[in-house]
């Protein structure tokens, strides 16, 4: 069954390539013990057996904390392990071939990389966006320009949908980020590297937390 009600306050995205050795358990764990409420696992270069492998043992604990899993780029892998969602990017398979083979029951998040990309995922019926990137960063070279808060806010004007900041974020911009409209922030470094995940992570809640007040 999808999960409805997602809390997308503080989502991890992984990258065992930033984690300094510690495993992507070890990084997943400090995280949700600081705060993360939704994780998303991103492997490029495993083999789809170790990238399902990796999913089961992550699933495993995220399950013991109700936290949501998403698979990043793999449809099939996603399926294979029955995670709560699969995160496409504008070149990964189409919304609607996602959509066709998982039907309603996964949680379909989008990358969207424009206002036109963020209509179109919209009425293509994805379930939340990734705005990105908000700023341009040294964890992923290939990305369109950054949107920067500008362009968030005019997603957030011509959308409905959850809306999750990503690109550049950490604790000091992680309040603008959710008062330009997102309705969450996703790192990959300012927690995978992190001296102190769990630390970072729980920083990182404090100041989303605050921001949703205001
Ligand atoms: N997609 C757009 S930017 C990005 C991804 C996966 C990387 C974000 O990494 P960081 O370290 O949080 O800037
Ligand atoms: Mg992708």
């Amino acid at each position: 069954m999808k999960l409805r009600n997602i809390d997308y306050s503080l989502y991890l995205v992984t990258d065992r390539g930033l984690a300094r050795g510690r495993s992507t358990l070890d990084i997943v764990t400090a995280a949700t013990q600081g705060g993360a409420t939704i994780v998303q696992l991103r492997e490029k270069d495993f083999s789809t057996r170790d990238f399902i492998a990796q999913a089961f043992s992550i699933q495993e604990f995220l399950k013991t904390r109700g936290i949501p899993l998403i698979i990043n780029d793999r449809v099939d892998v996603a399926q294979a392990v029955a995670a709560d969602g699969v995160h496409l990017g504008q070149t990964d398979m189409p919304l609607e071939m996602a959509k066709g083979i998982l039907g309603d029951k996964m949680i379909i998040g989008i990358s969207a990389e424009s206002l036109a990309d963020a209509i179109a995922a919209e009425k293509g019926g994805a379930d939340y966006l990734g705005v990105s990137p908000i700023y341009a960063t040294p964890t992923k070279t290939d990305t369109a320009p950054a949107l920067g808060l500008e362009g968030l806010r005019q997603i957030r004007k011509a959308v409905r949908l959850p809306l999750v900041g990503i690109g550049g974020l950490n604790r000091d911009n992680a309040a603008d980020v959710i008062r330009n409209g997102a309705d969450g922030v996703a790192v990959v470094s300012a927690i995978v590297a992190a001296d102190d995940p769990e630390a970072a992570a729980r920083q990182l809640t404090r100041v989303i937390k605050e921001a949703q007040k205001t």
